[in-house]
């Protein structure tokens, strides 16, 4: 097991880390920027190095002062958290090379899933299902293009290969705004992504985001835990994650969950991911990509089964077998995660960063926080706007959805606008509450204009 751990990120995820750590006796090293030196994770560690100033290209994606600062503490391994360094195939072979353990899976599976075009062909080489498509790059001046869209039929959608976050992602109803598309979505691509590749796919309806977590040791055994339905984002942000998905059988959740385990499988996975999913109206289903890092909604899953993801995550990176069976995970009920961000939804979501007055939190049996923040914190603009996810347990969806509700109306941050009462209208809705929520929920339900 590794003796000192550095945690290359900052946050709750860097508190949830750093938690994990203590619990299996390995001693933690945090990194933060200028402006940080007041935050959780800072006071939670055992060691804190400061890695530069507020902008995160200059702090928590500054490779070389991160390096250093494992260095100089005696870390024997990285853990990246999620967003910044955690899918950089650079940073985790710059690790290596430097004699430190990046917890995540190896350089060259990090980069493979990175590419998403790459991701698709290895994915449909394995056998697994993947979404009707171009198979590769597309470029105006081919006239396969054409092609490709009558054989796949409109709508189409066109996604960055390097992308993610519904970036560079166009949607396509006939031949005539194919080539213009085409041309916009790799204008966006290589301006956000640095890489101008686009491919094309047919366009599911109102389908169902749905992700398969895996875990995954060195000598080859792969376990799939239940679903999360995603469903439920605003502008390509998931606000909301919930567990099992109220749509999937025990026998299609058998099935999907396999696929995942055997997409892992085919390309050597280790430690923890997650295979995303979209599943249509008649229940297809079809690999979308796969996430080599842990997850903002891991919690969710967490509480579903009682496993920590976490912690696994480290041992099955140290070199651990992996203990965990998925014939032998018991569904603990149901499980919601709300996602509450400094942003004020009466004025489209813009940021609302500050200082936090006095602060009321939820809690209760079968309530979790994850969180960083504390009365008289200041929430930063440089960084992201979630101040706490709460995570809901209950005996089933809908005592889940009363348990979540009565924790929704128990949160007061002053001075801070965020988005609780938005979860509250979510919480409230019919079509929700039924269970039929696809990725048009928000737009149909919620975001409704007169
Ligand atoms: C799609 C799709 C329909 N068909 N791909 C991919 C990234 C994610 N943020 C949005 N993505 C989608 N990819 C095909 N071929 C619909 C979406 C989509 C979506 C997916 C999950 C949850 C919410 C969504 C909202 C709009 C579009």
């Amino acid at each position: 097991m590794f003796e000192r751990v550095l945690i290359a990120n900052r946050g709750e995820i860097a508190c949830r880390v750093i938690r994990a750590c203590k619990e299996l006796g390995i001693k933690t090293v945090a990194i933060h920027s200028e402006v940080d030196r007041e935050s959780m994770h800072v006071k939670l560690a055992d060691k804190a190095i400061c890695v530069g100033n507020a902008s995160a290209s200059e702090s928590y994606l500054n490779i070389p002062s991160i390096i250093a600062a494992a260095e100089i503490s005696g870390a024997d391994a990285i853990h990246p958290g999620y967003g910044f360094l955690a899918e950089n195939t650079y940073f985790a072979e710059v690790c290596e090379t430097c004699g430190l353990k990046f917890i995540g899976p190896s350089k060259k599976v990090i980069e493979q899933m990175g590419n998403k075009i790459t991701a698709i062909k290895l994915m449909k080489k394995s056998g697994i299902p993947v979404i009707p498509g171009s198979e590769g790059p597309v470029n105006i001046n081919d006239p396969k293009i054409f092609t490709v869209a009558k054989k796949i039929g409109y709508p189409i959608i066109i996604k960055a290969s390097t992308g993610g976050g519904g970036r560079g992602m166009r949607m396509v109803v006939s031949d005539e705004t194919l080539q213009n598309s085409i041309v916009m979505a790799q204008t966006e691509a290589k301006s956000v992504f640095g890489n101008s590749d686009v491919y094309m796919e047919k366009y599911i309806e109102e389908p169902h985001h749905i992700e398969f977590q895996i875990l995954a040791d060195k000598y080859g055994k792969i376990s799939y835990l239940p679903e999360r339905d995603c469903s439920i984002q605003r502008r390509h942000q998931k606000l909301l994650e919930e567990s099992p998905s109220p749509l999937i059988s025990d026998a299609l959740r058998k099935k999907i969950g396999k696929t995942a385990k055997n997409a892992a499988s085919s390309i050597k996975y280790t430690t923890v991911g997650t295979v995303e999913f979209l599943l249509d109206k008649k229940n297809n289903f079809y690999f979308m990509e796969m996430n080599t890092r842990i997850q903002v909604e891991h919690p969710v899953t967490e509480m579903l089964t009682g496993i920590d993801i976490v912690k696994e995550q480290i041992k099955l990176a140290a070199g651990e077998k992996l203990s965990v069976d998925s014939e032998k995970i018991k569904i603990a009920g149901h499980a919601i995660e709300c996602r509450i961000n400094a942003e004020d939804p009466d004025r489209d979501f813009i940021p609302s960063p500050g200082k936090i007055g006095k602060l009321f939190l939820p809690g209760g049996p079968g309530i979790r926080l994850d969180t960083h923040v504390y009365s008289g914190y200041t929430i930063l603009p440089f960084y992201d706007s979630l101040i706490v996810k709460i995570i809901a347990l209950g005996k089933n969806r809908k005592e889940t959805i009363v348990k979540m509700q009565k924790a929704l109306e128990e949160v007061e941050i002053e001075d801070i606008k965020n988005t609780s009462s938005l979860h509250i209208k979510i919480m409230a809705n019919e079509e929700f509450r039924s269970g039929r929520i696809t990725t048009a929920f928000l737009s149909k339900h919620i975001f409704r204009k007169q």
